[in-house]
């Protein structure tokens, strides 16, 4: 029986210890906090990887090293499942578990129990592929994941520097390689061929578009964007913006798509940029968000977030499966968040069915899993499509009757390449959206006219200790402190339209406030009295009351 290398571990493991009254969280993506607190950390992820790769038989398993829409100091670490999706929860646990054993010797010892309880095989291979975006603490957490897996002896590849969702992409094509789910060449160079191929076949005979801006939010989508703008050619001119990523301090400062949408305006550095009328959008500091905007006549912004995102894309999906004959045989649905407008879960329910979930790509990708074609976006701009196995087979298998339901199929197949279903991702979100644009003939302004967004203000709260922060019903309702949903609605009943949630982040020290209401002042209003009650109720320093 093979047995756990301890003397291996011990060695390694003392070289990075895990100071005492810290605790580390799995949240909703990894673990997340300041990159200079996560040495002990990567080092055992790396270790977890590789015992999850045993346990699922020698698959090779994902480990991403970011922080995404975080400010610079912050980093994290997650674990990418063999199909390229988020880890499986009860293993957030036991990673959980494994980051918190106080010395050395708890390490073993709940590593020991690990394998045991789980029935891990140690004799089976561990296999590990990882990369990192290009934060400044980035190479030394890299230097101590690398530690944990060697401790493992796993067969450990390095993808270097690249965007999460490259990485997801590599999870699932290594494992898919050679079989008849082959999810593409197992390289970045792979992923780039793979979506600027679809996308260009996907516009092939439209008029090219405008150049489109991208904010690069001075991180890794700049090195894979400048990288796609060469694959896409002609089909599709890319300028790219905040592409800073050597410059200490610059990543998703003022910039990025988490900026955009919390702040609701234009990245101050692409004011002399952007030209009325010219579509753009921002990354984030990973590249798996996207948010669009563009200025208007008046120099007036206007943001298409994930929800407006979901909408365009949704209803192009259902255009094309009934022009390819195939109404009735596919059931397209919509997953949300609470955060969703209003303005859009009014507009997509009235079409098609939508289900609300808990925050968190996780459950989004589970709930659109049972649907024929899923479409999920979180509104701040995370989101992808998949595609039912029985959908891929019926697009593959299907016989079109006409040359019209030819075409439409085609589309759809090429949607299913130009899609990166693994997870959301930023840039073949926006190559997505590129090419609805340029089949509807939209410019920004048609795409913001299918619905009018209810005015809307997200405000954070830093409190003490957040996990009092409890919620129910997809996180529409605070269940703890008592009593605190009840001054909510209270106040919520005062404004009209108004709609107002309370949540903990899973990647902030802090507590996020949603408000919306039917005039933007009331719903500004709302949020920063909304912020007001959950200060108060932690009995925050009345000097630093949000107002
Ligand atoms: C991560 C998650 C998203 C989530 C976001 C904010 O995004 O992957 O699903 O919406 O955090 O989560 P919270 O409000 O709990 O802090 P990213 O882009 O930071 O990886």
């Amino acid at each position: 029986m093979t047995l756990l290398p301890v003397d291996a571990i011990r060695a390694l493991a003392d070289q990075h210890q895990k100071p005492a009254n810290v605790l580390f969280q799995y949240g909703t993506a990894g673990f997340r906090t300041l990159g200079s607190a996560l040495d002990p950390v990567m080092f055992r992820v790396g270790v977890l990887a590789a015992l999850r790769s045993k346990k699922l038989d020698s698959k090779t398993i994902g480990v991403m090293v970011t922080a995404s829409h975080n400010p610079e100091p912050d980093n994290g670490v997650k674990l990418v499942d063999p199909r390229g999706e988020m880890l499986e929860a009860s293993w957030e646990t036991h990673a959980t578990n494994v980051a918190n054993a106080p010395t050395t010797d708890a390490l073993i010892d709940a590593l020991e129990t690990l394998v045991k309880n789980l029935k891990i095989d140690l004799s089976k291979p561990a296999k590990v592929v990882y990369a990192r975006d290009t934060r400044p603490s980035g190479p030394a957490l890299v230097a101590s994941l690398e530690d944990g897996l060697k401790a493992l002896g796993a067969d450990a590849r390095n993808a270097g520097v690249t965007t999460t969702p490259v990485l997801h992409y590599l999870v699932r094509a290594i494992n898919t390689k050679g079989t008849k789910d082959s999810y593409g060449d197992d390289t970045e160079e792979g992923y780039l061929e793979k979506l600027s191929s679809a996308f260009k076949q996907l516009v092939a005979g439209k008029p090219a578009l405008p150049p489109l801006v991208i904010d690069c939010a001075n991180g890794v989508g700049a090195i894979v964007g400048q990288k796609l703008a060469r694959h896409l050619g002609n089909s599709l001119e890319l300028q790219l913006a905040n592409t800073a990523i050597d410059t200490l301090g610059a990543l998703n400062n003022a910039c990025g798509a988490d900026f955009v949408k919390t702040q609701q305006k234009l990245p101050p550095s692409l004011a002399s940029v952007l030209t009325p009328g010219q579509r753009a959008c921002s990354l984030d500091g990973d590249a798996d968000r996207l948010i669009y905007f563009y200025l208007d006549d008046h120099g007036q912004f206007h943001m298409l977030d994930g929800d407006k995102i979901a909408a365009l894309v949704a209803a192009f999906v259902v255009e094309l499966t009934k022009s390819a004959g195939l109404e009735g045989k596919i059931q397209v649905g919509i997953v949300q968040t609470a955060y969703a407008n209003g303005g859009s879960t009014k507009y997509l329910s009235e079409r098609l069915p939508v289900k609300c979930v808990p925050t968190g790509v996780k459950h989004l990708h589970h709930a659109a899993e049972h649907y024929d074609i899923g479409v999920y976006f979180e509104a701040n701009g995370h989101g992808t499509v998949l595609f039912s196995p029985e959908t891929l087979e019926t697009l593959s298998t299907y016989q079109p009757s006409t040359p019209a339901q030819s075409t439409a199929l085609t589309h759809l197949r090429n949607l299913t390449n130009v899609i990166n279903q693994t997870v959301g991702d930023g840039l073949s979100d926006m190559l997505l959206v590129e090419a609805v644009l340029a089949h509807k003939s939209y410019s920004g302004v048609e795409w913001n006219s299918l619905y009018v967004d209810l005015p809307n203000r997200l405000v954070k709260v830093v409190v003490p200790d957040r996990s009092i922060f409890k919620t129910e019903d997809a996180e529409r309702r605070l269940v703890s402190p008592p009593g605190l949903q009840a001054k909510l609605d209270e106040l919520v009943r005062r404004y009209e339209g108004g709609r107002s949630f309370v949540r903990p982040s899973g990647t902030e020290d802090v507590v996020r406030v949603y408000a919306e209401a039917t005039v933007r002042s009331q719903a500004d209003e709302l949020a920063f009295r909304v912020a007001g009650l959950v200060y108060d109720e932690v009995g925050g320093d009345p000097a630093k009351r949000p107002s």
